[in-house]
């Protein structure tokens, strides 16, 4: 297909969508991540001077959301008709207004955003999901990716924060047991966040 070549810093985080979606589809291309150290010289030559960005064949895309969802449209996971495509981009824009919360700098990140806002999010993801296999129709979308990307990431930052949402779980799980993406979790580097 393209060649695209994804660019970021040497985490998950915001990137970490968009490596699932290549890993899923199987898709080739370059993983390029940037040193903290580089940063300031490289920020200078970057659109929007923020991290990540991909490029395809030539053409740079700033903003995560745009780059997952670009590649979930040519990849067959951005919901099966117009009106799952609005749900599956509202869900995963529901989760990223949660996590754009998280007070990194602050030395207790969990307090309000767990008491106050978990439970909002959590609540409304299971009712979301119903009985259902996945968030969105009959088959997998990148809003049930990025469900157990922002799963990661939060239980990090306070264990068991979804334990009583035994749905949100188990579909955490089944995203996890996806061979393709059970085999990039394998190999991928190994980060904090
Ligand atoms: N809304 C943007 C946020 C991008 C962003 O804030 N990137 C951070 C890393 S997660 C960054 O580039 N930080 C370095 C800087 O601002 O100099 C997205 O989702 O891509």
């Amino acid at each position: 297909m393209y060649n695209c070549k994804l660019t970021y810093f040497n985490m998950r985080g915001r990137a970490e969508l968009a490596r699932y979606i290549f890993a899923y589809a199987g898709m080739k291309y370059e993983d390029i991540r940037v040193e903290w150290k580089d940063w300031p010289e490289i920020k200078q030559t970057i659109p929007f001077e923020k991290l990540p960005i991909m490029e395809v064949d030539g053409i740079i895309i700033p903003q995560s959301l745009a780059i997952a969802r670009y590649l979930a449209k040519e990849t067959g996971l951005a919901g099966a008709t117009n009106l799952e495509e609005a749900q599956t981009d509202a869900l995963v824009d529901c989760m990223n207004d949660f996590t754009i919360m998280i007070p990194w700098n602050e030395k207790n990140k969990e307090v309000k955003l767990f008491l106050i806002h978990s439970p909002v999010l959590m609540k409304n993801l299971t009712k979301a999901l119903g009985e259902k296999t996945w968030l969105v129709g009959e088959s997998v979308t990148w809003a049930d990716f990025y469900w157990e990307i922002c799963f990661t990431t939060l239980n990090k930052l306070k264990e068991n924060f979804a334990e009583e949402y035994t749905q949100l779980i188990f579909l955490k799980d089944r995203v996890k047991a996806i061979p393709e993406i059970a085999e990039w979790i394998k190999k991928r580097p190994s980060t904090e966040f």
